[in-house]
């Protein structure tokens, strides 16, 4: 006999009715969080950084996901910072898988929760099953395994937490590192002054380029309803899901402790991280489009990775975020046009440009 595999439906939070909500000048809501889950699958008690990008992203994940949920999370911080002998912050079962294998381990639990349903070993229904991986691992060294799940349609929800590096060996580089990020394998000096002189991995198209009957999305940190209601359509979506989030990591990136959500935003009105979601049934894109363009300076200068820039590597960044706005379908502005001009900047770390300007929100 095989019994039916019965799947939750997670209903997705409110934008509107944000009573508790101040706009800025801009219209911007200030990190409005709807009545969150009283639940903490992921709960205080951890080690990872104070204002840890990464660790923001799983607790909101999991409140959104529920106390239904099986998590597996492949080596990186976010596994050695949360697991010690006989500890973890884990109200929900969880498990480590080495960092090329977070695919491959997350089918094995969703084809075996659906088997097991099936032949009527486990009542159900069918868990909320999750992995979240960082960029090393999902965009380099664990991708073959996490396109190889997308390819085969399990039913889980795979995530990529991206701080941008490796960041538990020592801040190396990684495929998602940005153009002029510093890291400690991408080093400025008289040779390579930009320090990292490639364009970032496009993780998220790729997903959705190659794996069209998927659904995939871009968020991050600083969007949290966003980042909840991704993560429920995700888990809603019968067959796999893809999520990419942008999670600055403060010990790599070098900013002050409580700019990691306005960081979130600020990536995304400087137009150099797309929010998107990909509809497989339309196959087609939805754009998000901020209400707030800014100059990249806003975002890089925030940052101590970025404060070796010279003039030309800040325009060839804002090129490339007003190649951003294009592609979305959003029209470029002339004054950040005009910021393509290396004479329009001055070396980032002068006075102009030092972080001290940028403290709090909106600054
Ligand atoms: C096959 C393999 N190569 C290298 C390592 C060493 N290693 C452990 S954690 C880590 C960094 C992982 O980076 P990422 O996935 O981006 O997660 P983060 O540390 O940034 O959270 C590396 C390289 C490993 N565990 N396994
Ligand atoms: S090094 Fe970065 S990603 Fe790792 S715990 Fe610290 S802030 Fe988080
Ligand atoms: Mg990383």
């Amino acid at each position: 006999m095989t019994y039916e595999v019965i799947r939750h439906q997670l209903p997705l939070f409110d934008e509107d009715g944000r009573a508790g909500a101040t706009d800025d000048e801009h219209g911007r809501d200030l990190y409005y969080l709807p009545d969150l889950p009283e639940e903490d699958p992921y709960a205080a008690g951890h080690r990872t950084c104070a204002g840890c990008g990464p660790a923001i992203q799983y607790r909101w994940v999991l409140k959104a996901a529920g106390q239904d949920t099986v998590v597996a999370g492949p080596t990186g911080c976010m596994y050695v910072a949360n697991s010690t002998y006989l500890c973890t912050p884990y109200t929900v079962p969880w498990a480590h898988t080495p960092i090329a294998s977070g695919g491959s381990f997350t089918s094995g639990v969703a084809a075996g929760y659906e088997a097991m349903i099936r032949k009527g070993r486990y009542p159900g229904p069918y868990p909320n099953i999750l992995v979240m991986a960082g960029d090393g691992s999902a965009s380099d060294i664990g991708i073959g395994s996490i396109s190889g799940a997308l390819h085969r349609n399990h039913d889980a929800l795979f995530i990529c937490y991206d701080n941008e590096c490796y960041a538990n060996t020592g801040i190396q580089v990684s495929p998602t590192t940005p153009y002029a990020g510093m890291t400690t394998f991408t080093p400025f000096g008289k040779a390579i002054p930009e320090g990292n002189k490639l364009p970032p991995k496009n993780l998220a198209k790729m997903m959705a380029e190659g794996h069209p009957h998927c659904y995939v999305a871009t968020t991050t940190v600083g969007y949290p309803v966003d980042l909840m209601n991704k993560t429920r359509k995700g888990l809603n979506h019968v067959g796999a899901a893809f999520l990419h989030c942008y999670t600055p990591c403060q010990k790599g990136w070098v900013y002050q402790t409580s700019m990691t959500v306005e960081l979130g935003r600020r990536v995304v009105e400087s137009g150099l991280w797309p929010v998107w979601e990909y509809d497989p049934a339309e196959r087609q894109y939805h754009y998000f489009y901020p209400p707030v363009q800014r100059p990249v300076t806003d975002y890089l200068a925030m940052q101590g990775r970025f404060g070796h820039m010279l003039p030309e590597h800040v325009a060839t960044m804002q090129v490339g975020a007003n190649r951003n706005w294009e592609a979305i379908g959003m029209d470029v502005p002339a004054p950040l046009r005009d910021l393509e001009d290396p004479g329009r900047h001055q070396r980032l770390k002068d006075e102009e440009y030092s972080m001290p300007l940028n403290r709090g929100a909106g600054a």
